[in-house]
């Protein structure tokens, strides 16, 4: 072991960043220091038994979610919508889905949230309204009508537009003709999901005028859908021959999106103390300061979807190889990430609605590792230099349900797939197969309460089905059990907060090539803290690099592994060491 080289490491990492104000210990805003729980409404909890999640269901809950030492809910869209995609199609912006309940119940939700001292974002969905939203209804009735600019069109005298593939769309493409007015509009999700036209001026106002409605009843700020899609070249250029698929690089981060953010910034971010997270579709290491440097007129956070991606066979859609994905990659890509955003703040996630329930797809969820390597994977979330999201049931080492059967699907992004490979004739027994693994409904299967009929969720027949090991895996039996994937959030949601080290210390990876081990140092002063963990179901040795072990802060074995080098099967210790 060489010393020497531990102490040349510590310098490296000296904590010279923090002497920025607004970056420094004192100026921490507060969405620097929260973690984020993400509720999905219609699958977290029905108040009144139609089998559809709302928002008394939330209020029922907000004692348990504050027991979990969270800070921020982030709530996905409630907002008035035909639900073509779960709210994601919104059709009006103000007003609330009827099967959520009333704006009145929204206001009593947030006073009491406010109460328990949580915040609640709201998802903002800028780049496309529903096809019933009022402004797509008129503007498709003629190529005159005041609404024609809300969105995008393609005159079919010019030809066909210039090819643009669709995210959801049966028939893939972007462009969907209209009779009425013999003209093709512009759709990069469902042909139900119009993008808005972002160049026009009253687009613009019209969204900060809804964003200013949401805060003036005290939301603590927004996550934005796909907002790096607001800004497209306009022109539609034909894509280069050469082209392969990767669609976002020519669909999104146009022209106009630096000043469209710092617009927004001017007119409705900069008048409230709150969070703004930028969902970021195709977003790289090389353009995220674009939308979150604090020396620009931008937003607070972005999470990227490089790290969902990982792993995924190229040109397949949403499809692993047998051996998964490699833990080297994961390792420099999260350490690539955190390098970029070192001068702004960053955001860690294993998942959410659009993913594969985070134990079954980064950890193990067989009956023999399902809880240890979910508590492994939340030990990484929380001691990783960027604001950790949960998505609700991760604390409970939820897992994919893995439908085999297309009726049991729900999701639009699915069927329509489904449909896609269909009428091309392609392998649907692959598809579905690769579905059971990464399809977004895997996440959206209600909340597991107890073992009660449908898990406690609702008394009448949910929406989508429950998953059927809520008899061992629910809320009500990890409660009292003290080494619950539960209660071992808790305590690492309070060790986060009371450990200067773990909530804004440098972050640097140890032992970089170790295939089977993730072992970082956190360091804020003279605080150093050392956080190992073992990513395989074998025993796994790691190289601690001269690191020596002080203080035991926490893991997720019962008794203590005395052993600084060597890890159980999904093994995650936290300590402190000195050098
Ligand atoms: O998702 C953005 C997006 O790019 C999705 O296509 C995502 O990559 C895909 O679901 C992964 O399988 C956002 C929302 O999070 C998603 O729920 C919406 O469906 C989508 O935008 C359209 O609003
Ligand atoms: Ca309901």
């Amino acid at each position: 072991m060489n010393l020497q080289a531990g102490v040349s490491k510590k310098i490296t990492i000296a904590p010279s960043g923090y002497a920025k104000p607004g970056v420094g210990e004192q100026g921490q805003a507060w969405w620097k220091q929260a973690v984020v729980y993400q509720v999905y409404p219609r699958s977290f909890n029905d108040s009144n038994n139609d089998g559809i999640g709302d928002i008394n269901g939330i209020t029922e809950k907000l004692d348990y979610i504050a027991s979990l030492g969270v800070d921020v809910i982030w709530l996905n869209p409630i907002f008035m919508s035909p639900n073509h995609d779960n709210g994601y199609d919104i059709s009006d912006y103000k007003r609330i889905m009827p099967e959520f309940g009333t704006l009145a119940d929204f206001e009593n939700m947030l006073a009491q949230a406010h109460d328990k001292g949580l915040k609640v974002i709201l998802d903002f969905v800028p780049n496309h309204c529903s096809s019933e939203h009022e402004w797509f209804q008129q503007a498709r009735q003629s190529r005159d009508n005041p609404y024609r600019d809300f969105f995008h069109w393609w005159p079919a005298e010019k030809g066909l537009p210039p090819k643009r593939w669709s995210f959801f769309a049966v028939d893939a493409s972007a462009w969907r003709y209209e009779k009425k007015t013999n003209s093709y509009y512009l759709h990069y999700f469902s042909a139900t999901q119009p993008d808005l036209n972002w160049e026009n001026p009253a687009v613009r106002q019209a969204m900060y005028q809804i964003m200013h409605f949401w805060l003036k009843k005290g939301v603590d700020g927004f996550r934005m859908d796909v907002l790096p899609f607001i800004s497209k070249d306009t022109a539609f250029p034909e894509l280069p021959a050469s082209f392969q698929g990767d669609f976002v690089k020519y669909y999104a981060q146009g022209p106009h999106l630096q000043q469209y953010l710092a617009e927004m910034y001017d007119q409705v971010l900069s008048h409230y103390n709150i969070m703004t997270v930028a969902e970021g579709t195709g977003v790289t290491t090389d353009t995220v300061m674009n939308f979150i440097d604090p020396k620009r007129k931008a937003l607070n956070l972005l999470y990227h979807d490089e790290g969902m991606n990982l792993g995924y066979l190229p040109n397949q859609f949403k499809t692993l190889p047998e051996s998964g994905y490699k833990l080297t990659e994961f390792k420099q890509l999260y350490t690539k990430w955190n390098d970029a955003v070192k001068s702004a703040w960053g955001s860690v996630c294993l998942g959410n609605h659009d993913q594969a329930r985070m134990v079954s797809r980064w950890g193990n969820d067989s009956e023999a590792y399902r809880e240890v390597s979910a508590k492994m994977l939340m030990t990484f979330l929380l001691t990783m230099r960027a604001t950790p999201f949960f998505y609700a049931g991760d604390e409970l080492a939820m897992s994919n349900i893995g439908f085999d059967d297309i009726s049991d699907y729900r999701d639009i992004e699915t069927l329509n797939m489904y449909q896609q490979i269909k009428e091309n004739g392609g392998d649907l027994h692959a598809f579905i197969e690769s579905q059971k693994i990464t399809a977004r409904d895997n996440s959206r299967t209600p909340f597991q309460w107890g073992t009660q009929a449908f898990a406690g969720f609702s008394e009448a027949k949910p929406w989508i089905r429950v998953n059927p090991n809520y008899k061992t895996v629910n809320a009500a039996e990890q409660q009292t059990r003290k080494n619950s994937p539960l209660n071992y959030f808790r305590k690492l949601i309070q060790l986060r907060k009371q450990t200067p080290a773990l909530l804004h210390g440098e972050y640097q990876l140890l032992d970089a090539d170790n295939p089977d081990v993730f072992v970082y140092l956190r360091q804020h002063q003279s605080q150093f803290v050392l956080v190992a963990l073992n990513f395989k179901a074998d025993k796994s040795a790691f190289d601690a690099q001269g690191w020596i072990r002080r203080k035991r802060l926490l893991g997720n074995y019962k008794s203590d592994n005395m052993e600084l080098s060597q890890l159980r099967p999904y093994e995650a210790i936290v300590m402190e060491v000195t050098s």
